[in-house]
């Protein structure tokens, strides 16, 4: 699992506005729609998303803080309109804070897990899941439907699987390829995947990519043409330098903030079904 640094994230919550609109621009819709369909939500989950305090507490733990990553959760928070704030204490004491402010939600990372919880209706969302539903959700977006299609997902970690079962729950069929072939394996002889014996196997199966590895350059130029369409939530990029600034336009990629906003709608949703649906009370 990569562990972001510094570099991948700084300036990215001044940029939120033009994220935004780029994505827009690519798949016709925004961030924080793109996370609602990525969580399965058709309603309107933004009474719960904008009246729940969430809590963002740095964790010590491991290799360490990380200098902006709370900052930066707490823009891309506040962008799709919740209310949060980042602790002054980090750690348990960040969490006793953050409880004693009156947080409902608390978002924390540390080098193996990144989670929003929720303390009243007890669920979490994992940002590996919701990353790989919110890029494939987007990627959706941008080919209209993924229905009777194959997609070809490249990296069988939380995040590929993830996107890898939300295309075939969308009537896609996925054709997914690991360097690390035991890393597939639950998905041989399972209907509608199938395991790819090499990269170039995969590639050749689909214009439709799902980049989940943490290697660069999986997908070169000589991969992409005028009808490729990429998701790449996979840090660092895994599209070459040469095929982004040939088919950059049919690239979707961020190091955070589609994760995180479909975190925020995952854990709504949730809610949700425990009967924390406050929907109703939109006028
Ligand atoms: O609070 C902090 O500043 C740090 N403890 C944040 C650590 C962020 N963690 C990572 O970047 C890891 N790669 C875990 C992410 C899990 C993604 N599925």
């Amino acid at each position: 699992m990569t562990r972001l640094k510094e570099d991948d994230i700084a300036g990215l919550g001044r940029r939120l506005e033009l994220h935004d609109r780029q994505l827009r621009q690519q798949t016709g819709r925004g961030l924080a729609e793109i996370a609602a369909l990525a969580a399965g939500y058709r309603g309107n989950l933004q009474y719960r998303l904008k009246k729940v305090l969430v809590g963002i507490v740095p964790l010590t733990t491991g290799e360490g803080i990380i200098g902006g990553f709370s900052e930066t959760v707490e823009a891309i928070l506040s962008y799709i309109g919740m209310k949060c704030f980042v602790t002054s204490m980090p750690d348990a004491a960040g969490m006793v804070e953050a409880v004693e402010r009156g947080a409902g939600q608390i978002f924390m990372a540390d080098d193996l897990t990144c989670t929003m919880l929720d303390l009243q209706a007890h669920c979490s969302a994992d940002n590996g899941v919701c990353t790989g539903r919110g890029f494939a959700a987007a990627l959706e977006a941008r080919a209209g439907s993924v229905r009777g299609r194959t997609v070809t997902v490249l990296g069988a970690g939380p995040v590929g699987t993830s996107a890898a079962e939300y295309f075939v729950s969308r009537g896609a069929d996925v054709v997914i390829y690991d360097k690390m072939p035991e890393k597939c394996s639950q998905f041989v002889e399972k209907p509608h995947f199938k395991v790819a014996g090499s990269l170039a196997e995969a590639l050749a199966a689909s214009s439709l990519y799902f980049e989940a590895t943490t290697a660069r350059d999986t997908i070169t130029l000589q991969d992409m043409s005028a009808d490729t369409l990429v998701a790449a939530p996979g840090i660092p990029l895994g599209v070459s330098s040469d095929a982004m600034e040939r088919f950059g336009s049919q690239v979707i990629h961020d190091p955070l903030e589609l994760g995180v906003a479909s975190m925020a709608f995952d854990l709504q949703v949730k809610a949700a079904l425990k009967g924390f649906d406050e929907t109703r009370k939109i006028s």
